[in-house]
């Protein structure tokens, strides 16, 4: 049994979707189309244009002219109002959205409802508030050389122009609005490239973003595959801007299009291998809160608490804990009622985490639950707790982007920030304890972008999210996003 699917969505999945460019849906120019796949069949679940360089070029132009028009126009207070009511249409569609996100991407119904899009709304709804609030301010200045001339001297702050924004495939929906809400707010346009395996809720969006009121050219969808269409925004000289969610490779690659071309300004959001940190005098809450730390989204969340270090004197009871909460996980469809863990995302993304099992058992882990796949059908990998690992390994050292937890024990306080620490990525990480001034003095020593204490996976539209190291430059969300899409421009004028 599944859910009875919203007639919006039969809709809208039941004919080819085209991109979104300057306010109309069209055809790619080259007319290629691919399709998306259910994850949890492997079957065919819409078909949508394959957008590549010439259309990342007509979107580009689009954008510049929406931006060098209407949208500058605008005062800020209608801009703050159009991205508000896109957040409201959000909320009016949550059961479409969620619908789309779970065929798509595979997760449960119930989770993208809960969370991916309220998340996604309200992310829009605290930016609308930021576009009335960019604000400069004045300064002082004593300058050696011209004695006793007076100056006033103040700074604006200013959008970038065209962003090119290029997202990931985990959480398709909240990851489009992490990027459209700030550069939106800050006065930017945007061409918007979701990943290839998950175009659909992007797409639904734009529709939305057109239904707010939106003028023509200032968000633009354009699907296609990274190779293509990604390098194509990242390598264009009239883009801004890029930013970036995805892998740290294709990360780096980023970095080097921007330098062979115009040096357009990076954020980017990358990998991760978060430490999750238990000690004896941890609330019980801590097992079940590691066990949500790496199976949330199947594990598939660039800040899975994916390394479990539990101190000696508790490690038997909360490993054995977490792997009884990983063999009772209801695995199925996302459409299915009562699915807590749907299957990953694409074939690749399957091959790639069940290679990682296969490489932690020849390495001499051992599977306490799960250990490979799910079913014969569809692309699900069982929730994983491995023990016996070395620091070594690759399972230990590279990210998974699965449901697979690395387990290890570890004996004093003193140790531990550099075991954590041993990583490239440094996103995120998770302490519990009863103790809290242990707990905020190991936070001041970890290298990660987001710490939380005594939970774990809490986002909000406020909180900035970003890494330290190879996980990434710059934050999202909070007013510290804003700056990233913004230039300052100091003014001085002689009194
Ligand atoms: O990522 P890619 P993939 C990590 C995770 C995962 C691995 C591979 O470890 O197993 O990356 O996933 C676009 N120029 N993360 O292959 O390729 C692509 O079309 C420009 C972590 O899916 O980085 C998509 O839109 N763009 C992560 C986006 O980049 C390019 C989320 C991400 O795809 C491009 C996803 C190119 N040359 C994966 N090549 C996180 N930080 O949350 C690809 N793209």
């Amino acid at each position: 049994m599944t859910v009875t699917l919203d007639r919006n969505v039969e809709n809208f999945i039941g004919i080819p979707r085209q991109l979104f460019i300057n306010g109309q849906w069209t055809d790619a120019a080259s007319g290629k189309t691919f399709e998306t796949p259910n994850p949890a069949t492997g079957e065919t679940l819409a078909r949508i244009a394959e957008g590549d360089a010439e259309d990342i070029d007509r979107a580009v132009r689009a954008a510049r002219a929406a931006f060098d028009g209407p949208w500058s126009r605008m005062t800020p207070s209608e801009r703050g109002r159009i991205i508000w009511r896109i957040g409201d249409l959000i909320l009016e569609h949550a059961d479409e959205l969620a619908q789309l996100e779970s065929l798509d991407n595979g997760k449960p119904y119930g989770v993208a409802q809960a969370a991916d899009v309220p998340l996604a709304a309200d992310l829009f709804h605290y930016m609308a508030g930021w576009a009335t609030k960019i604000e400069g301010s004045t300064i002082s200045i004593s300058v050696p050389y011209m004695p006793g001339v007076n100056f006033h001297s103040y700074t604006l702050r200013e959008p970038l122009g065209v962003v090119g924004q290029i997202i990931p495939w985990n959480f398709p929906l909240l990851m489009a609005a992490w990027k459209l809400g700030p550069a939106l707010a800050t006065g930017n346009c945007v061409v918007l490239k979701p990943a290839e395996q998950t175009p659909l809720t992007a797409l639904r969006l734009a529709e939305l973003i057109a239904a707010a009121g939106m003028p023509d050219g200032v968000v633009n969808v354009v699907p296609g595959f990274g190779e293509t269409a990604g390098a194509a925004l990242a390598a264009h000289n009239d883009v801004d801007k890029v930013a970036f969610t995805g892998s740290t490779e294709v990360g780096k690659l980023i970095v080097a299009a921007s330098g062979a071309s115009n040096l357009k300004k990076l954020t980017l959001e990358l990998g991760g291998k978060s430490p999750n940190i238990v000690f004896d005098d941890a609330d019980d809450s801590a097992i079940e809160g590691a066990a949500n730390a790496i199976f949330f989204n199947h594990g598939q969340c660039c800040v899975a608490g994916s390394r479990l270090f539990v101190q000696q004197g508790r490690y038997d009871e909360v490993v054995d804990g977490v792997a009884e909460i990983a063999k009772s996980i209801k695995m199925g469809p996302g459409m299915e009622p009562g699915t807590q863990m749907g299957p990953l995302v694409s074939e690749e993304q399957f091959r790639r985490v069940t290679g990682y099992l296969e490489s932690g058992k020849s390495d001499g882990a051992t599977a306490l639950a799960g250990g490979g796949r799910h079913g014969d059908r569809g692309y699900f990998v069982e929730p994983t707790v491995l023990t016996g690992t070395r620091p070594d390994m690759k399972v230990v050292r590279e990210e998974i982007f699965g449901p697979v937890l690395v387990a290890s024990p570890f004996t004093d306080l003193d140790e531990i920030a550099g075991i954590a620490n041993d990583s490239q990525y440094g996103l995120g990480a998770g302490i519990w304890t009863r103790d809290i001034s242990k707990a905020h003095a190991l936070a001041k020593k970890l290298r990660a972008g987001t710490v939380w204490i005594n939970c774990y996976n809490v986002f909000d539209a406020a909180l900035p999210f970003g890494g330290y190291k190879q996980s990434g430059w710059g934050r999202e969300m909070g007013h510290q996003a804003l700056e990233a899409y913004t230039e300052v421009k100091a003014v001085t004028t002689q009194l």
